[in-house]
């Protein structure tokens, strides 16, 4: 029997505080949607892969709308943004980084802004999006910074599928092009994921729904996600992004959308309430008060997004 303190008693009131955050957040509890806001920090410029529904001039489509793009700023603007934010928005409850490109691409910069908010606020609730490419490497720093509620976009688990969804990836200092490079990103993120969800980080799965290319492979997918103890998944549509490989590709329907929902809600719980919000949303999910907040400081702005 382990005594109080012992390493399993700490984990299970860490995963018992966890929980306790889960219901405070926006995207991941329905009831807390239009209670609590989340406040997106875009520090995130750079991504390490290549997804044909992507247009890079806007937000990772993974966790945004296309044809919105977003200032980009450093940590120590992004920490000043976030003081005013808290002052004026009452229910803020989360702090997430969202891109515009990859949380994990540009992990100094997402590790420094957690670090630098956390330190005065550890009541927030940190919240992070990636593509899931350098989950492995990262998983533990995620746990460590505090980090509880990671987003990663699984499209699919088999490399052929895949090949028709990303061009290429950049991974460790090389290119792989095709079926080569979509078999490092699933394998990583298989093996991202299993490293979180195993202490008791709540991890939701986003998944763009593209007709004809892994449509039918979807509940396979939330199949395995469930094996893996992920909290939620995202089925979202595709949106086609204008000068993206996909721009001309039909959109998915919110028909088809919501019965893939319904037959996938048997294995896993379905998150129907996402606003596909941009880079730097601020305020309740429905809500978006961006605007109010665009930063004009452009000492500490950084304009400049690559690959
Ligand atoms: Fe942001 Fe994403 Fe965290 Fe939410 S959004 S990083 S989990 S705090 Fe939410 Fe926006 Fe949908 Fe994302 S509504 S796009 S699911
Ligand atoms: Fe674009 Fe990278 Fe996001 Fe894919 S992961 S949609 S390439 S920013």
């Amino acid at each position: 029997m382990d005594c109080p303190g012992s390493t399993s008693d700490t984990k299970m009131q860490t995963t018992a505080a966890i929980l306790e955050k889960t219901q405070k957040h926006p995207c991941y509890s329905f009831d807390a949607h239009q209670k609590f806001a989340r406040m997106h920090l875009p520090v995130a410029p750079y991504c390490n892969i290549s997804c044909n529904y992507c247009n890079r001039k806007f937000d990772c489509v993974n966790e945004s709308r296309p044809g919105v793009t977003s200032e980009i700023l450093t940590p120590q603007a992004a920490k000043k943004k976030f003081d005013r934010v808290s002052e004026k928005v009452g229910e803020l409850s989360v702090v997430g980084i969202a891109g515009p490109g990859d949380a994990l691409a540009d992990w100094e910069n997402t590790r420094q802004t957690i670090g630098l908010i956390r330190k005065e606020n550890p009541q927030i609730v940190f919240c992070l999006s990636t593509n899931g490419l350098l989950l492995p490497e990262y998983a533990q720093e995620i746990v460590e910074l505090g980090v509880t509620h990671v987003t990663v976009t699984v499209n699919c688990l088999d490399p052929a599928i895949g090949a028709k969804i990303y061009k290429h990836i950049h991974y460790k200092g090389r290119h792989y092009g095709g079926e080569a490079g979509v078999k490092i990103l699933i394998e990583n993120q298989l093996a991202g994921i299993q490293k979180l969800t195993s202490q008791g980080i709540i991890v939701k799965i986003n998944i763009v729904m593209l007709k004809g290319i892994n449509d039918h492979h979807i509940p396979e997918v939330v199949k395995k996600m469930k094996e893996l103890g992920i909290y939620i998944t995202n089925i979202m549509p595709l949106i086609p992004a204008p000068g993206s490989v996909f721009e001309n590709f039909p959109q998915t329907t919110m028909k088809d959308v919501n019965e893939m929902r319904n037959s996938c809600e048997l294995d896993v719980m379905q998150m129907r309430h996402c606003k596909q919000c941009r880079a730097d949303a601020i305020g309740l999910l429905g809500e978006d008060r961006s605007q109010e907040f665009r930063d004009h400081d452009e000492s500490l702005t950084v304009f400049q997004r690559v690959m």
